[in-house]
């Protein structure tokens, strides 16, 4: 078959809704645009451990301890099960770990802000997971099997880590007047890059149209950033947290929440390495592979030896 009637064919079985499996055929563009999404996906679970890491020591109880110290092994786990799905696709970790070290690629915005309190453990876990959540819950029906599988298991871990944050956030609002005020003052810090976590306005995302079409995406940024919205406001509310947004207002006829306008000029600085945190995350993760030459070194020399064992 030519290349043009493989691609019909492609596109064909996507319009069919069928899963594309790593073996099938696909087009170059559709693989790299994977790639890129996917090795983008891992990098940020893997720095998205760093905000929380930092807090793991200063935890106030040890059951809160416990259960951050989980979430933050979730986290290196989604990423080890999101570097695996993308070497899949024919690419290998060095390269995808050599693109993300080098600042090629790039990871989550959210993770370039610090978490200065103990409520910024809460304010992640509720809205940090909670817009991951609404975004792979989409991505675990999308058009590359072992990407939909991988998030399968993932999200049904966010769901705790989103349950575990709203409850430190539910507890605070609980208690003294100052832990009621480091919980508003935390949302009020991260509500809005969480939402710019679902990326820039459709109008602006050059990926959207392609990944839309392959069922990569099955929902654009935009509409997926609002059904976050119209999730939270309500959780919000519950829980006696003001969302630092006056613009905020349920439109009853939409019935969906209308919200302010996000700081973009914010949003593609920190994309472009100024943020606050960009320097450090990124200082961390180079100071860790290289700390961590001598595991590798000594995993390639095990694998041999073994190798060699099996020859003989
Ligand atoms: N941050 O054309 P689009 C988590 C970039 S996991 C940084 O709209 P696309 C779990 C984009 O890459 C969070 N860059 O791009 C956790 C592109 O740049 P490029 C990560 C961003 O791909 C919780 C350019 O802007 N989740 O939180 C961002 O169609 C707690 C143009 O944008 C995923 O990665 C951003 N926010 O849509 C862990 C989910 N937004 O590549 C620890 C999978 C856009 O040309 C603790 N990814 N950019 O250089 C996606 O769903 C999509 O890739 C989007 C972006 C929606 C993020």
């Amino acid at each position: 078959m030519s290349e043009q009637e493989l691609e019909q064919k492609f596109n064909e079985r996507i319009d069919r809704g069928e899963v594309i499996e790593a073996k099938d055929w696909m087009p170059e563009r559709y693989r790299t645009q994977l790639i890129r999404m996917m090795s983008q996906h891992a990098h940020s679970e893997v720095v998205g451990m760093l905000p929380e890491g930092n807090w793991i020591t200063r935890a106030p109880s040890l059951k809160r301890k416990a259960v951050l110290l989980a979430k933050v092994q979730d986290e290196a786990g989604h990423g080890l099960y999101i570097y695996s799905g993308t070497e899949t696709l024919n690419i290998s970790r060095e390269e995808m770990l050599g693109a993300f070290l080098t600042g090629k690629a790039k990871y989550s915005s959210i993770f370039n802000y610090p978490t200065l309190t103990w409520a910024d453990m809460g304010s992640i876990g509720w809205l940090v997971d909670g817009a991951a959540i609404v975004n792979q819950t989409a991505l675990a029906k999308c058009s590359y099997g072992p990407y939909a599988r991988a998030m399968v298991r993932i999200c049904k871990e966010e769901n705790f880590h989103h349950k575990q944050g709203y409850e430190i956030l539910a507890t605070l609002m609980k208690g003294t007047k100052e832990q009621r005020e480091m919980a508003q003052e935390s949302v009020n810090r991260f509500w809005w890059p969480a939402l710019m976590m679902f990326g820039p306005h459709d109008a602006e995302s050059p990926h959207s149209s392609d990944l839309l079409r392959w069922k990569v995406k099955l929902h654009s940024n935009d509409t997926l950033r609002q059904r976050f919205i119209d999730r939270t406001v309500p959780q919000a509310e519950n829980i006696g947290i003001t969302l630092p947004d006056p613009k905020l207002k349920f439109n009853p006829e939409t019935k969906h929440y209308e919200h302010g306008d996000i700081n973009w000029e914010e949003f593609y600085n920190v994309i472009n390495g100024r943020g606050i945190c960009n320097k450090e995350r990124m200082k961390a993760r180079r100071d860790a592979h290289v700390n961590g030459n001598w595991v590798r070194e000594a995993a390639e020399a095990y694998a041999q030896k073994r190798n060699k064992l099996k020859a003989a």
